[in-house]
Parts: structure tokens; sequence; C-alpha cells
């Protein structure tokens, strides 16, 4: 493991409050600085290092990453699909403005950055069926939008300036940890509360929608597989495709009465969100990750949902 100190934006968020800590347990407690907007670090994550930051305000983070001494930048921050079609001038504003912060102060100061894309990046004229690597991308979303801009945008910064960007397209992300928001993957989390609680869901995303799902444990794994990867291998560097799973509202059910037998599943589909995961793959094709850096899930539906249900549960 390389030696590195680490400055995480979003850190409060679904997958920034899981990522600081499988950090701090990777890189040491003293080379992880956790930043988000909001100042609620009690409720996340005690015993780290944490900074408040708005991510659009470049001189501070230009500020924290001299003080620290960073090498490192992962940058999480994002307002998510069906929030930015609310928001999408604020949208715009942040996932792009804050990384074009990100990418600028890393030029100053030679970080290295991550920055994730996501299966958003992808619309309607995108191949559905195992999406390839290198496909059309034209996005309905303005969250899509940025992802998109901001892939190529991490190549352009590689190229022109070298400098190291690395990022992946996450599908939906499943957690009990921190509970998402603003996603139109999200009825794939709160379905675990529902059957817990209710032994039953109505779910907002219609019966037969295929969207590529990931648990949180692979999801952290990725982050630091492909920081550590050997560059020489990276030809996708910034966008690689990355999946575990591929499954409709009814399939999650299945695997939920495997633990819960009287679970009942409903539908009340939201217009907005449903044509948004209508515009999203069905499922990808994940072999640059798996050639280019040892991509390699380790859960599956049943192991996920056994795991959820069990963690949930306590
Ligand atoms: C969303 N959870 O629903 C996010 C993610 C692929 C979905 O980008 O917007």
């Amino acid at each position: 493991m390389t030696k590195r100190r680490v400055l995480i934006t979003g850190a409060l968020g679904q997958i920034g409050s899981e990522l600081a800590l499988y950090l701090r347990d990777c890189y040491g407690e003293d080379n992880v600085l956790a930043t988000d907007l909001s100042d609620k670090k009690e409720r996340a994550l005690p015993e780290m290092h944490f900074e408040p930051l708005d991510v659009t305000d470049r001189k501070r983070l230009h500020e924290l990453v001299k003080e620290y001494r960073i090498d490192t930048i992962i940058n999480l921050a994002a307002i998510l699909s069906a929030t930015g079609e609310k928001l999408p001038n604020l949208t715009w504003e942040v996932n792009m403005g804050g990384l074009v912060n990100v990418l600028e102060v890393a030029r100053a100061e030679n970080c290295s950055v991550f920055t994730p894309s996501s299966i958003a990046a992808f619309g309607d004229s995108t191949p559905k069926v195992l999406t390839p690597q290198v496909t059309i991308q034209r996005p309905s979303t303005m969250y899509g939008v940025t992802k998109v801009a901001g892939e190529v945008l991490c190549d352009y910064y590689h190229k022109r300036f070298g400098l190291d960007t690395r990022g992946v397209r996450y599908p939906g992300i499943i957690s009990y940890k921190t509970l998402p928001g603003g996603g139109t993957t999200d009825y794939a989390v709160h379905i675990y509360y529902a059957a817990l609680q209710k032994k039953a869901y109505t779910s907002f995303i219609a019966e037969g929608t295929k969207m590529d799902m990931m648990y949180m444990p692979d999801a952290l794994k990725a982050v630091v597989d492909l920081i550590e990867a050997d560059p020489a291998r990276l030809v996708n560097r910034n966008a690689f495709n990355v999946t575990a799973m591929s499954f409709a509202p009814e399939e999650l059910a299945e695997a939920i009465r495997k633990q819960i037998p009287d679970f009942e599943l409903s539908y009340d589909v939201d217009p907005i969100r449903q044509a948004i995961a209508d515009s999203w793959p069905d499922s990808l094709d994940d072999h640059c990750a798996r050639e280019e850096w040892d991509w390699s899930p380790e859960y599956d539906i049943d192991r996920m949902t056994e795991d959820m249900i069990r963690n949930i549960s306590i």
C-alpha cells in the first residue's frame, strides 16, 4: 500500500461516510482528512480528522490541501440524479465547479485525483445490455451531463497536465450505514428497511426495470484497488464500468423473501425517477476494469441481502 495523505470531499454522504473509515483503516487515521459541506461530523465520523468544506470554495480547498500536506483527493461531493432534476443549475455548480476546483488544486499541489462517474453518464441512445466501456454517452439528466463532462475533463487534465486522474462509473450503491439522498436507485436501499419494519414496500421504480447495482464493501474496495493500480496498465483511467449485479425490483424482492418469506412488494411509480431509470443501462460490460486493475466484486444479490438484513436488524 502506497503511503498517502488523503482528502475526501462529500465525506458525510452515503459512500463518503464509509469510504472515510475504510481509507483510515488503509492509510492510517492521521493520513485521512474528511470534509463535507455539512458539519454533522459527530453523527457519522467520530475519531476522524474533519474540516467543513464547500467544494465550490477553491481557496479553502487549497488551504486544506497545503495545511494537511494532501497528495490524494477523493472527490465525492455531488448532487445526485433525482435532486439534480429539481436543481439543475446548482447541480452543475457543485458537481462541475467542485471538480474543476479539485483538478486545479491538484495540478498546483501535484495531487492524485479520484472522482467517480456513474451509469448515469449513459442515456437512451446507449446500448442497454452489457453497455460497452467506450460507447455513446448522451445522458438526459443534469447529473449525467456532469458525469460525462467530468470523465472527459479528468482525461484532459491527465493528457494535458500529466495529472494522475482515475475514476469508475458506479452503479447504484447499496448500504446500511448512511442512507442515500436524492438518487434514482435509492429504492434498493429503502426496500430493506421497509421489509424489516413492515414486511412490505411500495417501489417508485416499475416492475421489470433492471439497473446495475453494487454492495458498499465492493464499492469501497474499487476505490483503493484503482488508486493503487499500476498506472502503466490503465487505458480507460477515468471512467471504468464497474458492476456486481443487475436486477429489477421484483428480483430484489425474491432475494428478500429468502430471508423474510412473507415480504410483499407493490408499486407506485414516480414518473420522473422512472424516466431516469429507463434512460440508464440494464447491465454493464466491466471487462476493462477486470483486465486493467483486477476488479472482482465479492457480493451478489443473495450475499448482499443476507448482510443487509443482518446488519439493519441490529
Ligand atoms: C443516483 N445513486 O441514483 C445515484 C447513482 C447510478 C445511480 O448515480 O443518482
